[in-house]
């Protein structure tokens, strides 16, 4: 099947409804040919409410991790209309394929927020049930879930489910060869995939300059034969119009869709990085002043389908949930250590279960002591 290079062209500029003090712009005229919708007004205050609850969510798992109750977290803080819009254009029975980074996505999908964050706190490989949720483990390997999720639409076409996988994927992550596998596979089994690519500008401390020498992201579909678009990742009406169209696409049989999503990660790349030293606080100013959810309250207000006392009630409603977080996050997990060994592969490995039977007779020695403290004390005595 060949076919026509206009139609996968991206837009040649990102596809925008709202402008960044909340009026609504002319959609260009590629963009309109291309029939996008603005969202209606209730889809859109879906999209504003996920993307508060989502924030507060973002900031408290921030906060866990100074308080030592989270090993890690990647905040996408500035990145909520794409962690959220992608999720609610999707059906029930669609996957998700996300990475480190999309903890908000899978908050808006409904998984619990410590299911969620139990990958990062360390307790186990993925704290959710994949199959009933329909989301796959967040990927730390840069690109792994392109590959699988190109894997899984197609399994899901061949059983004849009117189902679509999304994968979330950075910038960054576009370089590796995963990348280029998932979308090629994709593309020649014309699996129903969509793939967004938040190009949230760094990969840790390189700058997209430095990755890549494509003009935009999204004409790294092209050369795969794989419809493209780009859209302002910071504008949720034209995210959630741009991913509904692309969901379509590859639920009716059209193949995959590579869309890129021009946005900025606020936040360091993780508690863990110290962003000043490779960014200007300018150049986090001027996206500051870009900020999704103000961009869309603003129209919802001004447009009378958003009042103060609806914002205070999603505020409150938002505390809430922060505040089960964190006192859920504060009790002491309980944890089977040998457990991290299972599900790694369908037959463990000679080396797993080496592995195994280490940490078994390390965890037997340790309560062998825990039983005899004096003999332990003793024996330290003699040392
Ligand atoms: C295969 C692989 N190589 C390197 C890393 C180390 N690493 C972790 S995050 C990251 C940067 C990824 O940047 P990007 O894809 O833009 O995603 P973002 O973190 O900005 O969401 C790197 C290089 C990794 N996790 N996996």
């Amino acid at each position: 099947m060949t076919s026509d290079i206009a139609d996968l062209l991206p837009c040649p500029e990102p596809v925008r409804f709202l402008a960044p003090d909340g009026t609504r712009v002319e959609l260009s005229e590629q963009a309109a040919a291309r029939g996008y919708a603005f969202p209606e007004p209730e889809e859109l205050l879906a999209v504003w409410r996920a993307m508060v609850l989502g924030r507060r969510f973002d900031a408290q798992s921030t906060a866990l991790t100074k308080q030592g109750r989270l090993a890690v977290y990647p905040s996408s803080r500035g990145q909520d209309a794409c962690q959220v819009a992608p999720i609610l254009a999707l059906e029930e029975q669609d996957w998700v394929f996300p990475t480190y980074r999309d903890s908000m996505a899978l908050v808006t999908r409904g998984i619990d927020p410590v299911g969620v964050l139990t990958l990062l706190r360390g307790d186990w490989h993925c704290g959710y049930d994949p199959q009933a949720t329909r989301t796959a483990p967040q990927c730390t390997p840069l690109a792994t879930q392109a590959v699988h999720a190109a894997g899984s639409a197609h399994a899901l076409d061949r059983r004849g489910a009117d189902a679509v996988a999304l994968c979330l994927i950075g910038d960054g992550a576009t370089s590796e060869g995963d990348f280029h596998e998932g979308l090629n596979f994709a593309a020649v089994f014309n699996t129903p995939t969509v793939y967004l690519v938040q190009n949230n500008k760094y990969a840790i401390s390189v700058p997209l300059a430095k990755q890549t020498k494509a003009p935009t992201l999204a004409y790294k579909g092209i050369g795969y034969g794989v419809r493209s678009e780009q859209v302002d990742g910071n504008d949720p009406a034209a995210v959630l119009a741009v991913m509904q169209a692309a969901c379509r696409h590859a639920r009716e049989g059209k193949g995959p869709v590579l869309v890129e999503a021009h946005t900025y990660r606020m936040e360091a790349h993780t508690n863990a990085d110290d962003a000043t030293r490779y960014r200007t606080p300018d150049e986090v100013d001027e996206w500051t002043g870009q900020d999704p959810i103000v961009r869309l309250q603003t129209w919802l207000v001004a447009e009378g389908h958003l009042d103060e006392e609806q914002i205070e009630q999603v505020r409150a409603e938002a505390e809430e949930q922060a505040a089960d977080l964190r006192d859920r996050m504060n009790l002491e997990p309980v944890v089977e250590p040998l457990s991290l060994f299972e599900h790694v592969y369908a037959e463990p490995t000679p080396q797993l279960l080496e592995q195994r039977a280490m940490v078994q007779t390390e965890l037997a020695g340790q309560a062998a002591s825990a039983d005899s403290p004096g003999q332990d004390a003793m024996e330290e005595s003699t040392r």
